[in-house]
């Protein structure tokens, strides 16, 4: 068994007994209980591959190096973590709860909450897969239920709350303020929302160079290709993947095995591409500046428009927002009800009006108000769509008549669970309407974010913003460091 794995296991049976007979001494209970368990160990004859012991004793203490900071941690949190268990499982009393279920949870929530280090999905596997083992089916399912909602909660910071219309059309609605954790060290960073975001991506690729730098002292041809493959396959393309294969070959001649670190390389490389043009937000000197939000179905344009207006709103400025996509009456209110919820002003058209006209009354109400910025919400629209893209050229044409110069930003919303598609989109919504930036929005799933790099790199637009999570608030100015760090976590 993993190290790792069975010092949970150790774990959850220390704070079974620590919980059955609780102890002031708790370093004496620690030394005892390992003690008793290399001494059950040593009852039972050992399998062939421990039998040579200095791998076995290293493993021991290696479980036991990971373990002890694991019970410590969840006896120091005891309290704050019985809260979090006491609001997500309201009909339980926990004191009657079956004892393995009631510390499998405690170790989890330890981990969820204190622990950067352990991905809250490997948290919850475990701890399912412990208590399955230790106690029944359905336990495993009860613990699942619960650490699901405290998993809901880590992503979302406390919030205010919303109209209940808000509901009706599918905006989430944030968790009452009640059920809250009172304090925000629930809420995940925004490096680990990028990191657990990025697992998919960066899961295989991290295993794979870790596989090629241990294969062998140099680099093989093999090994290069293999890591060529290997970044291919992240979709970083072409040209990024050959820069660090190069610095790799050079670093390996250079210092050899010991001296190179490919992660390393990998992140300077990534985030040098990624970091060479601003990010910021254009804003005009004077009077309104345009911002249109692109981009095909569904990946997060009305959602975007709002969170930006809101960023917009929060940092001083004035926005106002344009409900251009007239196609379909909910998207109309779904913006307006953003409107509402976030209180910044909209011109909403009727449905299947001219999407056009509506950012033009937009325009004159906007700057009649003096607002600083107007976000026109545009529909999706399929880039292979001649017609379509038409339209967009038009509504653009049109705001450029009566403000030159505007649209000055014209955003690309990207899907991040998207891959390689994204690129074909990027490209030809740059051909119709000249892009100036790209957000990624979901980067808080399972997304494949290694074609941003691609798409950077082809056509030089830089990423402005990011988007992680479905609320006014889950929008992040890029940055490329960080973005790059969380692609190659080692
Ligand atoms: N998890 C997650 N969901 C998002 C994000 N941005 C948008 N969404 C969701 O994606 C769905 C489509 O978003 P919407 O803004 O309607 O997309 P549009 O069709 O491009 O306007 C909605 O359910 C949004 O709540 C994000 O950054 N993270
Ligand atoms: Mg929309």
């Amino acid at each position: 068994m993993r190290p790792r794995r069975e010092a949970r296991e150790k774990a959850i049976q220390f704070l079974f007994q620590f919980d059955l007979n609780p102890t002031s001494k708790l370093d004496e209970a620690l030394d005892r209980f390992w003690g008793s368990q290399r001494n059950a160990k040593a009852d039972k004859p050992a399998p062939p591959d421990e039998q040579t012991d200095e791998g076995a004793t290293a493993e021991k203490s290696a479980v036991r190096l990971f373990g002890d900071p694991l019970i410590k941690g969840v006896i120091e949190h005891l309290k704050e973590i019985d809260q979090t268990i006491k609001q997500h499982a309201k009909n339980w009393d926990i004191n009657r709860m079956a004892v393995v279920d009631r510390n499998v949870l405690r170790l989890a929530i330890y981990e969820m909450h204190h622990r950067d280090d352990i991905p809250p999905v490997v948290s919850i596997n475990e701890a399912v897969d412990i208590s399955k083992r230790f106690s029944t089916e359905d336990s495993g399912r009860f613990v699942n239920g619960i650490l699901d909602r405290v998993k809901q909660d880590l992503m979302r910071p406390a919030r205010t709350p919303v109209p209940k219309s808000a509901w009706q059309i599918g905006i989430r609605s944030p968790t009452s303020p009640k059920t809250q954790p009172t304090i925000n060290m629930h809420s995940m960073s925004l490096f680990q929302k990028l990191k657990e975001g990025l697992k998919k991506t960066q899961a295989s690729l991290s295993q794979e160079i870790r596989r090629i730098v241990t294969l062998s002292p140099k680099l093989t041809k093999e090994g290069s290709e293999d890591l060529e493959a290997a970044l291919l396959g992240a979709d970083l393309g072409l040209p990024i993947t050959q820069r660090i294969l190069a610095a790799t070959k050079s670093a390996y001649e250079t210092q050899g095995r010991d001296g190179v670190n490919i992660f390393g390389i990998a992140t300077r490389e990534v985030e040098a591409a990624l970091g060479q043009k601003s990010a910021t937000l254009t804003k005009q000197p004077k009077g309104l500046t345009i911002i249109s939000l692109v981009g095909v179905n569904g990946t997060g344009k009305t959602t975007t428009c709002a969170k930006l207006a809101n960023r917009l709103k929060e940092s001083g400025s004035k926005p106002w927002m344009a409900a251009c996509d007239t196609f379909r009456a909910a998207a109309i209110d779904q913006l307006k009800l953003w409107s509402e919820r976030l209180e910044i002003p909209i011109t909403a058209g009727a449905y299947g009006a001219d999407p056009a006209s509506v950012a033009h009354d937009a325009l004159s109400a906007a700057a009649a108000k003096n607002c600083d910025y107007l976000l026109i919400d545009t529909a999706g629209r399929l880039h292979t769509k001649h017609n379509l893209m038409k339209e967009l050229e038009k509504l653009h044409r049109v705001t450029s008549k009566k403000l030159p110069g505007a649209p000055h930003e014209v955003l690309l919303v990207i899907d991040a669970t998207t891959g390689m598609n994204a690129l074909n989109q990027a490209r030809e919504f740059n051909k119709t309407a000249p892009l100036t930036g790209l957000i990624l929005t979901k980067l808080d799933g399972t997304s494949r974010g290694g074609m941003i790099v691609s798409i950077q790199q082809e056509l030089d637009i830089p990423v402005k913003f990011i988007g992680v999570g479905e609320q006014a608030d889950d929008l992040q100015p890029f940055q490329a460091k960080e973005f790059a760090k969380a692609l190659f976590v080692e």
